[in-house]
């Protein structure tokens, strides 16, 4: 029987379209160099929902800074503050762009000197438990 040969195939290919729209995608990650004598830094990227569910995001990791959370900087008044947030949803096919004068990730405690150039190593956490590795390089300037 062609079934009994066809059968994985099938199997298989159901596999690789259940996973097919694929998921978040990180671009363009950034850092800030700290001011001389600050630890306090901010880290920047594009995060984009590939998926064709809503995806989203809770917090973020770093191998050089203990405390990562999410920021926004918002002004009012001609005063701008920053405020934590808890989580961001993204809708399929979503862009969010995290910038200067916005949202943000703040880097708190680092656990080693960081200098312009390097590459520090992110994570982001989703709702879902899946999370999301990205490469930020440290730079003075916006690219
Ligand atoms: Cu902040």
């Amino acid at each position: 029987m062609n079934w009994l040969k066809t059968a994985p195939l099938l199997l298989a290919i159901a596999a690789i379209a259940a996973c097919a729209p694929g998921g978040p995608a990180v671009d363009e990650a950034w850092i800030r160099t700290p001011l001389p004598g600050k630890s306090m830094t901010a880290g920047y990227f594009t995060l984009r929902n590939d998926s064709d569910t809503d995806i989203v995001l809770t917090g973020a990791s770093s191998d050089r800074w203990a405390d990562v959370s999410l920021h926004e900087t918002r002004t009012t008044d001609g005063v701008s503050r920053m405020h934590a947030i808890d989580s961001l949803t993204l809708r399929p096919g979503e862009q969010l762009h995290f910038q200067p004068g916005g949202l943000h990730l703040m880097l708190m405690r680092p656990g080693a000197d960081v200098a312009s150039g390097d590459a520090i190593g992110l994570t982001l956490h989703f709702a879902d438990g899946s999370s999301l590795q990205a490469t930020a390089v440290v730079r003075d300037l916006a690219p």
